[in-house]
């Protein structure tokens, strides 16, 4: 591919992303709303704001591809999230359709699915259940791609990330720690698929504890490498196991689902 544009390039994901990804393109377009690292060979740096819908066609224009991991990320008040999750993903989307349809990966959450207890294992038609005003954005932006797929063919890889970090940090984590590599290589075949259409995808590792069921995007030809089974001792070591009826025991969204509704 020629140019590939990723968004939320300093934030978290961004910044685990960015060097991984730089063999996806001749060029890569960073973007985030804050500073990012300086330019490096191969990379272009934009400062933009998302909610910002010109400068959003600007940054999508010559890109064959777009990873998406910008927006908010944690719950915070529905300003914050409304601008950059909302207004934002509607800009890339109308800035997709203006500018040929290149391929989406967005990164979508666990929070969708939050307040599904943790003894469920979900499959991609199992029923939302946003644990907070985040998790609502990101069923929003699923939406959107969907809505977007049936009216003009865009095609998005819509990806449920689990706990995407270097390692897994708590005991939940065990359970939906997702690899830097393993997104790496997901990110990989969903630009090199000949079909891709809109597909939910568990972004999750290969972990001994499985929530959720990835045999609808099997065709995709997708498997993941890693576990956090290497981690387990260590984890264990580091943490108290949360009792039996806290949020992180209880429910997949853990503590989100335990945030207050932020009004500031
Ligand atoms: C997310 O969606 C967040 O962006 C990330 O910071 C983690 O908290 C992750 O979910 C998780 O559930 O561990």
């Amino acid at each position: 591919m020629k140019r590939l544009l990723i968004t939320g390039a300093a934030g978290g994901l961004g910044r685990l992303m960015r060097t991984r990804l730089a063999h996806m393109a001749d060029t890569i377009r960073l973007t985030d709303l804050t500073e990012m690292e300086p330019e490096g060979d191969g990379e272009e740096v934009v400062q933009a704001n998302l909610a910002d819908e010109a400068a959003v066609h600007d940054l999508v224009q010559g890109c064959d591809g777009i990873v998406h991991f910008g927006g908010v990320s944690v719950e915070r008040s529905f300003d914050l999230i409304s601008d950059a999750n909302l207004r934002g993903v509607y800009n890339l989307y109308e800035a997709a359709r203006a500018n040929g349809h290149p391929r989406i990966v967005f990164a979508t959450s666990n929070h969708v699915v939050g307040f599904h207890t943790q003894d469920r294992r979900l499959s991609a038609h199992d029923p939302m259940k946003p644990d907070g005003l985040y998790g609502v954005s990101k069923c929003f932006g699923e939406a959107m791609a969907s809505m977007y797929h049936s009216k003009f063919g865009q095609e998005t890889a819509l990806v449920r990330i689990g706990s995407c970090f270097p390692e897994p940090i708590n005991h939940r984590m065990l359970a939906t720690w997702f690899s830097p590599d393993d997104f790496v290589s997901l990110i990989e075949c969903c630009f090199r698929a000949p079909r891709l259409g809109c597909p939910i995808i568990w972004g999750v590792s290969d972990n001994d504890e499985q929530w959720w069921d990835n045999s609808a995007a099997r065709y995709l030809g997708w498997r993941p490498k890693d576990s956090s089974a290497r981690f387990r001792d260590k984890v264990e070591a580091a943490n108290e196991r949360p009792s039996a009826d806290a949020p992180d025991s209880v429910y997949q969204g853990g503590a989100f689902t335990a945030d207050p509704i932020h009004r500031d």
